[in-house]
């Protein structure tokens, strides 16, 4: 069972007066990952919306030190901070213990223009964590699509909707088989807090993808970020699980919908309450368009089903 959110730590990492929307997702989520990676840590971004919010020094967002690098490059810098951090520690030139070096990534630098950079880390095993907090676009320069942007879907460079399924992120990092990956979501914080806690434990590359609904992107009401979230779960457009060591095991209640003991919540409840996807669900086609959804989803759920079947380390 994951951690109650009224026994998470006090400790807060990401300030008041921060840039953000109210409601946004990643820092909501940054908040959660925060209380698990506690102050000991150097936080990496891309650009993006973190960065976009997070102020400028001495009045930075984030009580981390926290450095703004190129958008392709978080796999790379980061190995690189590992390195040096490691240095100094044999060189006697570092006290006590050595930061969690971590990076706080959205889904087009993740997906997208950052991916040769995280494979090459990934297929290294540098001990860093990367976190992509993923609300399925480009959301700083306008909500332009990303790799990560499901099949009709409105975006600004998608305006008849996306023709393409999103790309199985999650899943590409755990072929690289590295000691862990988990998706989670900010409908769910002690699941997250706990799946941090797990990858901070253990040496080597992890890798944590939170979906995070982002109201301006998506349309929604910026309230409904939470409510959003749950819904995605619940539909089963979106699926929470962690691997250790390549072993996929289902977080509730993804658990249920996977072994068949609950059902899914119909996925028109979660497509309309978002504009990026009723705009697109106006015309003749409409129901083709919906059903194009639900086999992607569907498809996913029958190949997690399977993939959980074998683990490979
Ligand atoms: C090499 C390069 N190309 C394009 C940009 C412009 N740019 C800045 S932020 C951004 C979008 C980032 O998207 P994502 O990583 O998903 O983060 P989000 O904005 O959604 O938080 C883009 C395209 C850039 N800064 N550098
Ligand atoms: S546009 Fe979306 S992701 Fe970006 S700061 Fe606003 S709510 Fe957060
Ligand atoms: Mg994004």
């Amino acid at each position: 069972m994951a951690t109650n959110i009224k026994k998470l730590p006090d400790i807060e990492q990401v300030l008041s007066g921060n840039g953000a929307c109210g409601g946004c997702p990643s820092t909501m989520a940054l908040r959660a990952v925060g209380k698990a990676l506690g102050e000991n840590a150097i936080m990496l971004l891309t650009p993006s919306c973190a960065v976009a919010s997070m102020g400028m020094t001495p009045r930075l967002g984030y009580n981390w030190p926290a450095m703004n690098i190129c958008f392709a490059t978080a796999g790379a810098s980061a190995s690189g901070v590992v390195q040096a951090l490691e240095i100094l520690k044999e060189k006697g030139r570092l006290e006590g213990e050595v930061p969690t070096v971590f990076n706080w990534v959205g889904d087009g630098g993740t997906y997208d223009i950052g991916f040769q950079a995280l494979s090459a880390a990934a297929e290294r095993n540098e001990n860093i964590i990367h976190f992509c907090y993923n609300n399925e676009a480009y959301s700083n320069t306008g909500v332009q699509r990303s790799g990560a942007t499901p099949r009709n879907s409105f975006t600004t460079t998608t305006p008849t909707g996306k023709k393409q399924a999103k790309k199985s992120m999650a899943l590409l990092m755990l072929e690289h088989r590295i000691p862990y990956v988990a998706t989670a979501t900010v409908a769910y914080p002690g699941d997250l807090y706990d799946k941090v806690m797990k990858a901070k434990s253990l040496p080597g590359t992890k890798y944590i993808e939170i979906l995070s609904p982002c109201y301006l992107g998506w349309g929604f009401d910026m309230e409904e970020t939470v409510s959003m979230s749950r819904l995605a779960v619940q539909s089963g457009a979106w699926l929470l699980w962690e691997a250790e060591h390549g072993k996929i095991e289902f977080s509730s209640p993804t658990s249920g919908l996977i072994e068949g003991k609950s059902k899914r919540k119909p996925l028109t409840e979660y497509l309309q309450g978002q504009s990026r996807f009723t705009r697109m669900l106006k015309g003749a086609d409409a129901d083709q368009r919906i059903a194009e959804i639900e086999e992607d989803i569907e498809r996913e759920m029958a190949f997690m089903r399977e993939r959980a079947q074998i683990t490979l380390i």
